[in-house]
């Protein structure tokens, strides 16, 4: 009896053991590594469409090389899936090259795709700056929108890339954009056809905050509007991101603290980012671009996705950058 008591209790014991280790490996969630996906791609632009995360990064390459833009959705952040030029510049007549750091927004079920292109320096005799492109899903193919560039001048001495768009909480988008260390904001038109002015008749704001030099990204949080911004030479180790808060979407916007930057141990440059923030949750993450470690190339960027934090004033907290990535997170 003893003999058969001992038996049932060891085979009791090896299910559990059976159960336990396979409700533990059920647990086990997946992590997304960094990067994210292979590739040497920059200034990734991220957005929730439905139950998908998507990320349009520029392609990273010598400037005449910058004919098209990828992009790259996924439903859990772990396993990403490549869609080959979303856009292409034989769908925008006037693009030659530079085509960099695509903005994407979805209004009255169209997707809007706003890019810079071709790197003009003097808008008297260059076209090109900031673009706007449309398609009827995430994956395009986006065209032309406007046969033109949406802003093709040089405002307030900023160059016309690098633009976000943002959406207030009254309807009203808003583009902030601009390089050479200095950052506007205009008021988008109903159909994104142009900008209209402010109320005191300014088309174009400067809204720069000390130590700007491009990349801007703008998110409302508990009513504060947030600016964020990159500092340094992309090109270089020390590109990092940095962040103000205001009042209004016009600021104005007193630099905080740098929130994104190399780790010696990680990567370097890791800059020119977007926000991610799960709807209805305080989950935040941070999606941009930085250097592997020893990599010289001003080119050779990779996407990555960190989580990102508030402390209990509201204030960015710094972000550990990561090798491992971020768990698995379904929407
Ligand atoms: O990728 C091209 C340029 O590099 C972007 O426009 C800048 O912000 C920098 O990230």
């Amino acid at each position: 009896m003893k003999n058969i008591m001992w038996k049932a209790a060891k085979c009791a014991l090896f299910l559990a053991l059976i159960f336990l280790s396979g409700s533990l490996s059920a647990q086990k969630k997946e992590f997304s590594g960094n990067p994210i996906f292979p590739g040497w791609y920059a200034d990734p632009e991220a957005k929730i469409f439905g139950n998908e995360y998507w990320v349009y990064p520029t392609y990273s390459a010598p400037y005449h090389e910058q004919v098209f833009m990828d992009g790259f959705s996924s439903t859990d952040l772990v396993h990403w899936t490549k869609h080959s030029h979303v856009l292409d510049s034989s769908a925008v007549k006037w693009v030659k090259k530079a085509l960099w750091a695509p903005a994407i927004t979805q209004k009255d079920g169209k997707y809007y795709l706003f890019f810079g292109a071709n790197d003009i320096h003097d808008d008297t005799k260059e076209i090109g700056g900031i673009g706007v492109a449309v398609a009827d899903k995430p994956e395009g193919p986006f065209k032309d929108y406007l046969g033109k560039p949406l802003i093709g001048k040089i405002y307030n001495k900023a160059q016309p890339i690098d633009q976000f768009v943002f959406k207030d909480d009254d309807g009203q988008y808003y583009i902030i954009y601009g390089g050479w260390g200095q950052c506007n904001i205009a008021k988008l038109n109903n159909d994104f056809t142009g900008v209209v002015p402010f109320a005191d008749g300014i088309s174009y704001k400067n809204i720069t905050p000390k130590d700007y030099v491009e990349g801007p990204v703008m998110f409302k949080r508990k009513g504060k509007y947030y600016l964020m911004w990159s500092e340094g030479g992309w090109t270089g180790p020390d590109y990092r991101v940095a962040y103000a808060i205001g009042n209004t979407p016009t600021g104005p916007f007193k630099r905080i603290a740098t929130i994104l930057k190399q780790d010696p141990a990680i990567a370097t440059g890791a800059g020119h980012h977007s926000v991610i923030n799960i709807p209805g949750t305080n989950e935040w993450y941070i999606v941009y671009h930085r250097r592997p470690l020893g990599e010289t190339d001003g080119n050779h960027r990779v996407v990555c996705i960190d989580k990102m934090y508030f402390d209990k004033d509201g204030l960015i907290e710094p972000v550990k950058i990561t090798n491992e990535g971020v768990e698995e997170r379904k929407l």
